[in-house]
This record gives structure tokens, C-alpha cells and sequence, in this order.
């Protein structure tokens, strides 16, 4: 649904992008919810900003009355069309996944708590990419207190588990229990009823080490448990078409589309296209091309697959994949 914002809407938006602190974004953000047009299709983006404010108002109150507990915490800064956080139990194969995925060589071993550090990648998918951040792991005997910080703040996660581990079950259930005493839920797909308290991160769940002994069956008792709330991928160091199988499933996840800029009379600028969450519209593409075409856009035309080449669009025009799109102003 088109949400239609306003120029109030952008400008307090453009204040909260460019905010030097975290006081002066969430005064932004304040403003973004009060200008914000009120209606069905704004919902989700109204929802974002409340969860952004709750966790900013959580950031600069913390540590208030818990003396001497100071808060330390890392952020990723983030690359290409997503960032996805690696999660899992010690030794599980995170790190192995990033290296097959990004062509990396972070170092692996056949030990727990071999990753200390976070480790952004770039997972390249056809002309995009995507931010992958490996993890130390997440586990009830050891965490580091910033990693759920980390991955609170990503856009997607990457569930990642032993297939050929017999407390399977148990992992995986813990894994997910941890996160939630952070306020951190994995889902599939976005729900619609949303507690601004929380945050939601879509979410794939990786088997690996399918190519060990007791990993099918695990996968079946896995599906039996978990196959309503995940797609489960099961993935093996051996097999060849295993990386471009996790590449697919997650650009079907994160349900994006790209867009192709033109300048009138130029060839389309087919190197870095623009991504967007399927649903967004003409006026979105605008925006994140230049805000003085979201504030004077005239007209705009398409060459894409629903409509005929050259078609004028308006702005609420929903984005499809692969489009190439002329702003006039
Ligand atoms: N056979 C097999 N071994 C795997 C596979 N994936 C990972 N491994 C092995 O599992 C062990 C742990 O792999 P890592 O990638 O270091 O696991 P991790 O989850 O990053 O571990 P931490 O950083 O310690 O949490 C290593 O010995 C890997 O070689 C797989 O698909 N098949
Ligand atoms: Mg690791």
C-alpha cells in the first residue's frame, strides 16, 4: 500500500539521517511520528519508528541506577542491499558458512569459540550484495554482552545449526530463548501485529554439516519442530551448489526488488541498482535518489515488465524487480 509521506515527513526524516547524536535522532524521530500521515499504509513504517525510538530512549537511559555496569556496545556500519547477522551455538559452522558464501577466509577450527570478533562480508547475489556479519556464538555458557546489540540493529538473520549435533533440539531451542530475553524474536516472515518493544528479524535457518552421519534425520525432526516457523536450508561444505542455494533463498526472504536508474537520454545505469523492499513505490525510488525529486517529482516513466516501455508512472506506482525508471522533475 502506497503510504503517500509529506514534506514535514522527509525533512524530519532527512534531520533524523543526518543526526550527530542519538539526542538529536530521537528528537527526529519524535518528529518523524508526530508528521507522519496516519493511515493503513504507513502502519508498518509508523511501527519502525516507535521500535527506533523505544531503543534509542533504552540507549541513552541505560545503565541508569545500575552503577558501575557500564554499557559497551559495537555497531556494523552497514553495506549493499541488507545486512544479515550470523547467529548460532559455539563450533556450529558459522564461520564456515560465511567463507563458502563471501569467498573469505576467516579462520575456522574444529574448537568452540573459535570467532571473537564480529567479521563483516560481502555476499554477492547476481549485480547485488549483501552484509553478512560473522559472530562469536551465542550460547548460554559464554555470550559476549555486544552481540545481541549486533544483531538487533541487522535487517536479517542467518540461524545457524550443527545438523550433526545430537542436542540439536535443545540448541536450537536455547539459541532462540537467549535472544528473546533481549527482545529479539526470529521470524519467517514480517507478522502484522508488532510490539514496539521488540525487534523482529526475518530469519533462515542453516543446517550444516549435512553431509555427516546423523544429519538427516535431525533435519526431520527439525522440520517436524520448526518447519511452520523457518525455511530450513541444509547445507554441506561438499556440495558445490550449496552456496548459490543459500543466495537464493535469502533474496526470496528479504522479498527485494531492484531498480535501474535512467537519466532522460542516457542508457540505463545498469552497475549499482537500487534496492527496495517489495511494496514500496515510485516515490520511495525517488526519495533515494535525490530528495529534491521526492519534493518535485513531475512525472516519471518505466521500462520494466508490467508495462509498456517508456510507460508514464505516478508515484504510486509499486517498484517490481528489474525495473528501469526516468525521474522528471
Ligand atoms: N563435515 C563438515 N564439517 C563442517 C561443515 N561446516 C563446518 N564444519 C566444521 O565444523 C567446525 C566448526 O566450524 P566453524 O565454521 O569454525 O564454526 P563456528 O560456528 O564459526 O564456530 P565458533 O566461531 O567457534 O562459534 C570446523 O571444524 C569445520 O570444518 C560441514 O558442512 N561439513
Ligand atoms: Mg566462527
Amino acid at each position: 500500500m502506497p503510504a503517500n509521506l509529506t514534506p514535514q515527513y522527509y525533512s524530519a526524516e532527512e534531520r533524523y539521517k543526518s543526526a550527530k547524536d542519538d539526542r538529536e535522532k530521537l528528537k527526529a524521530l519524535k518528529e518523524m511520528l508526530a508528521v507522519i500521515p496516519k493511515h493503513k499504509g504507513t502502519e508498518k513504517l509508523q511501527a519502525d519508528i516507535k521500535r527506533k525510538i523505544s531503543n534509542l530512549k533504552d540507549e541513552l537511559e541505560g545503565g541508569k541506577g545500575k552503577k558501575g555496569a557500564r554499557r559497551f556496545s559495537y555497531s556494523v556500519d552497514k553495506e549493499g542491499a541488507g545486512q544479515i547477522t550470523i547467529v548460532g551455538p559455539p563450533n556450529s559452522g558459522k564461520t564456515t558458512l560465511v567463507n563458502a558464501v563471501c569467498g573469505t577466509e576467516l579462520e575456522v577450527a574444529d574448537y568452540p569459540f573459535t570467532t571473537r570478533i564480529f567479521q563483516p562480508a560481502m555476499m554477492p547475489y547476481e549485480d547485488i550484495q549483501f552484509q553478512l556479519v560473522d559472530l562469536p556464538p551465542v550460547s548460554t555458557e559464554y555470550m559476549e554482552n555486544w552481540v545481541p546489540g549486533i544483531v538487533k540493529t541487522s535487517d536479517a538473520v542467518f540461524l545457524v545449526l550443527d545438523f550433526n549435533d545430537d542436542a540439536l533440539l535443545e540448541k536450537i531451542d536455547a539459541t532462540i530463548e537467549l535472544l528473546r530475553h533481549h527482545k529479539i524474536e526470529l521470524i519467517e516472515k514480517q507478522k502484522a501485529e508488532e510490539d514496539v518493544r521488540w525487534t523482529y528479524l526475518q530469519s533462515l535457518l542453516i543446517g550444516m554439516k549435512f553431509d555427516l552421519a546423523s544429519a538427516g534425520d535431525n533435519l526431520q525432526v527439525l522440520k517436524e519442530f520448526y518447519g511452520d516457523t523457518f525455511t530450513i536450508v541444509p547445507f554441506s561444505v561438499n556440495d558445490p551448489a550449496a552456496p548459490n542455494e543459500i543466495r537464493k533463498k535469502t533474496v526470496a526472504m528479504l522479498d527485494i526488488v531492484r531498480i535501474y536508474s535512467k537519466r532522460p537520454g542516457y542508457e540505463p545505469e545498469y552497475d549499482n541498482p537500487f534496492v527496495f523492499p517489495r511494496g514500496d513505490t515510485l516515490i520511495d525510488f525517488a526519495k533515494a535518489v535525490h530528495k529534491d525529486f521526492a519534493d518535485n517529482l513531475k512525472f516519471a516513466r518505466v521500462w520494466g515488465t508490467s508495462k509498456f516501455d517508456g510507460q508514464r508512472i505516478t508515484k504510486d506506482y509499486v517498484l517490481e524487480d528489474k525495473d528501469v525508471i526516468e525521474l522528471h522533475m
